[in-house]
């Protein structure tokens, strides 16, 4: 008898504390869902390799498998383009578009490479994909994050 309550009591706990975590979602979700990463998708920079000694002009070529690559006019399930991070040591906000800013680059054309120019010193770069809506997958797909050395 004594044990049966103490079931209940614990089913009655486990589903307040579910029934909490949903409403703090809810009350944190934008508009806007992370869209769902194909399984064994891989977002990598191919160039520049880590640790690299390059010139102020960098040709950054990025690379992406298992998702397809597509302009931001795109809103076909499993389809993203790439944006690139300078000198960020986070992600942005998961729950928020990417913010468009010099340091976090949008290729919403669904370009596969850039060059972009850095002052003398060590940087960091780090491919982050993410879809029509700029919305970081779930889960992420994201390169590592590389320094390179600027003359
Ligand atoms: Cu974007």
């Amino acid at each position: 008898m004594r044990h049966a309550a103490l079931i209940l009591l614990a089913l009655i706990l486990g589903f307040a504390s579910f029934s909490g975590a949903a409403l703090a979602q809810t009350a944190t979700t934008p508009g806007l869902a992370r869209p769902h990463a194909p399984h064994g998708a891989k977002v990598l920079i191919v160039s520049p390799k880590n640790g690299a000694h390059v010139g102020q002009d960098v040709l950054v070529k990025f690379g992406v498998k298992g998702i397809k690559l597509a302009p931001s006019t795109d809103t076909a399930a499993n389809t993203g383009h790439h944006h690139l991070l300078i000198d960020q040591n986070e992600l942005p906000p998961l729950a928020v578009p990417i913010p468009n800013d010099a340091t976090h680059k949008h290729y919403g054309k669904g370009q596969t490479e850039d060059t972009i120019h850095l002052e003398p010193g060590d940087h960091t770069l780090q491919l982050d994909f993410a879809d029509a809506t700029h919305m970081q997958f779930s889960p992420l797909l994201v390169s590592k994050r590389i320094t390179i050395h600027v003359k």
